[in-house]
């Protein structure tokens, strides 16, 4: 296809070089424009059929409305909170994002942030390096991750390869929704709050936005109480971040392992002072292969629309 003739899309977050070369060679691409070169922006609006980004990007219905040809938006991650869904139906736009592909990685890492906050990894790894061993003698002792219960929030995709991989710790798993799953054996509370009260581990792993904001707030990490572990791998939206500061400080909970947060990239200067939690930089999806397979199935859901082939995998609204 010539340069002329290429469908032009828009990027709303930077991309991977293996998502934006493949990206480039089949579409004509604005990065960011909207963001850098306002001015520019406005003369290839008219233009734009497709607008291409990650499951944090921003796209809000005043984008949306300045798109007069959009066709699609193609989320290349499975949250899509920030999308306006709805302004996109409205036009008669579908919504694709990247589910399936990513659950081993995010489950993964919530193992990982499990283990590193209650095994204290990374402060051991600092107590290795910075010479305390020989100069101090053994480090405080830590606590144990086999065998305890687990409460996830959230039993989805992912939720439920986090499930799998506790069940291979001997860990007794619970999970709270907003309804109780058929076929599913494990106990269901109808509340976060009642789910924390009866777990040693909460793992958090539901859709950011509304429905779900501050869903994990002073009250829940009261009930799960000084021996408890919070881990977030969901959106930082979901948890409110000022009482789990307190909550962590005051030692209302034992500690936190935390992917997501509610600024990013900026987290706060008393989470980061903390001792009793272990922080990663929204990272449970990028490792190469996984985000590799994301940028293939957001890359085919946008070549099989202007092919005129079915999506790939829309969200659900949009199906
Ligand atoms: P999913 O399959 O749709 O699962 C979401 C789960 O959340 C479902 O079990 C759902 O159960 C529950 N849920 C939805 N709304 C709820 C509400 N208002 N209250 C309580 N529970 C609710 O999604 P997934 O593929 O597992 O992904 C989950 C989320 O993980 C994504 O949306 C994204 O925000 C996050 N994520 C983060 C990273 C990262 O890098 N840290 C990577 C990937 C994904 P019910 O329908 O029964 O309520
Ligand atoms: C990525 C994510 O951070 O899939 C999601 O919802 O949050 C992550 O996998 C993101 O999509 C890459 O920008």
């Amino acid at each position: 296809m010539s340069a002329s003739n290429k469908p032009a899309v828009l990027t709303v977050l930077p991309l991977p070089p293996f998502y934006l070369e493949p990206l480039k060679a089949a579409f004509t691409v604005h990065e960011r424009l909207h963001l850098t070169d306002p001015q520019a922006f406005a003369k290839v609006a008219p233009t734009i059929r497709g607008i291409t980004g990650g499951g944090e990007s921003q796209v809000p219905k005043s984008l949306i409305d300045q798109l007069p040809a959009l066709e699609l938006i193609s989320i290349f991650g499975v949250g899509y909170d920030k999308v306006d869904v709805a302004a996109a139906k409205a036009r008669g736009v579908p919504v694709t994002h990247t589910p399936e592909v990513l659950n081993d990685e995010v489950a993964d890492l919530a193992l990982g942030l499990m283990l590193s906050v209650a095994r204290k990894i990374p402060q051991s790894d600092r107590y290795v390096k910075d010479n305390l061993w020989a100069d101090k003698g053994n480090m405080p002792l830590t606590r144990k991750m086999s065998g305890k219960r687990v409460g996830i929030v959230g039993l989805g995709r992912i939720g439920k390869a986090i499930a799998q991989r506790a069940a291979a710790f001997d860990m007794k798993i619970a999970y709270t929704g907003r309804n109780r799953q058929p076929g599913v054996a494990h106990a269901w509370y109808p509340s976060a709050k009642e789910l924390a009260a009866n777990v040693d581990f909460l793992v958090v792993i539901t859709p950011g936005g509304e429905a779900t904001r501050k869903m994990i707030d002073r009250e829940v990490l009261q009930a799960l109480g000084p021996e408890g572990f919070l881990v977030n791998v969901a959106r930082g939206t979901v948890v409110d971040e000022q009482a789990l500061i307190e909550a962590l400080r005051d030692r209302v909970i034992a500690g936190a392992g935390l992917d997501v947060f509610e600024n990013e990239p900026h987290v706060p200067q008393a989470l980061r002072e903390l001792d009793n939690v272990v922080l990663t930089p929204h990272m449970a999806s990028a490792t190469r292969e996984t985000r590799q397979a994301m940028a293939d199935l957001a890359l085919a859901n946008l070549q099989a629309h202007f092919a005129g082939q079915p999506l790939l995998s829309p969200v659900p609204e949009c199906r």
